[in-house]
């Protein structure tokens, strides 16, 4: 879980998490990476640490929501991985099923999606979707999956095995659709929830860089497809 001034709705999630997991009896870490949040998130999560199974990753300058992920992932002890944003967009009570998902075989990428039947988003504003369709149009043609910007998703680790992930935009999901050595991917519903606490910390410089990392990823797609 990548986290940036999220103090108000770490603990909240992490609850939700806990409880959504412990009837299931699956066992769980959660891992935030802060990059030390003026707000006090790290400090705000590490108080949580006697009562809940985490571990916060202090990162000392704020190098951004893509590379939190990624040295997210390569700290993670466990085989099968979930990313998650902190702001309570993503529903945590999807992820046993999404682990069910992983662990029966069907499938080694599990995608939150929005663009299934029983998905959506809530009271998005009119820029958002324009935002979000010109997002999916343009990445459209380096992944079959429907909802490929989405940043809640949960993969066998070792389907990256081998692999470098480049954090050039806070995309790591679509990443690991096109670079991934996965053959079973399935997009389960979710509702998106847009945030009510924190801000938003998009802006024009992570459109930007989503582009050059689409580019960056259909020139992957090109020269690995021989390969696959
Ligand atoms: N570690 C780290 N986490 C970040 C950074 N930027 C954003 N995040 C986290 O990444 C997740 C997604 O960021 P958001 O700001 O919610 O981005 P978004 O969901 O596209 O936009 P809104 O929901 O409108 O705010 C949240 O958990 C943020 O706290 C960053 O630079 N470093
Ligand atoms: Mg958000």
């Amino acid at each position: 879980m990548p986290t940036y001034n999220e103090k108000a709705n770490i603990e909240p999630l992490a609850r939700r998490i806990v409880a959504a997991l412990e009837p299931e009896q699956i066992g769980l870490e959660i891992l935030f990476v802060d990059d030390n949040s003026p707000d006090g998130t790290a400090a705000a999560a590490e108080a949580l640490k006697h009562e809940l199974p985490l571990r916060v990753i202090k990162r000392l300058d704020k190098r951004g929501l893509g590379s939190a992920i990624v040295d997210g992932i390569n700290a993670a002890a466990s085989p099968v991985i979930c990313v998650i944003d902190a702001d309570l967009s993503h529903p945590p009570e999807a992820i046993p099923e999404m682990y069910r998902l992983i662990r029966s075989g069907q499938a080694q990428l599990v995608v939150g999606s929005r663009r299934v039947s029983g998905g959506g988003t809530s009271k998005w504003i009119w820029y958002r979707r324009f935002i979000h369709w010109v997002a999916k149009t343009i990445g459209s043609f380096l992944t079959p999956v429907r909802d490929l910007t989405s940043g809640f998703f949960m993969f066998e680790k070792r389907i990256i095995d081998g692999i470098t992930l480049e954090p050039r935009s806070w995309k790591i999901g679509l990443e690991i659709m096109v670079k991934g050595k996965h053959d079973k991917v399935i997009e389960h519903p979710i509702v998106f929830v847009e945030r009510e606490a924190g801000q938003s910390k998009m802006s024009g410089k992570e459109v930007v860089s989503y582009i050059l990392h689409v580019m960056a990823l259909t020139r992957y797609k090109l020269t690995h497809w021989r390969k696959r």
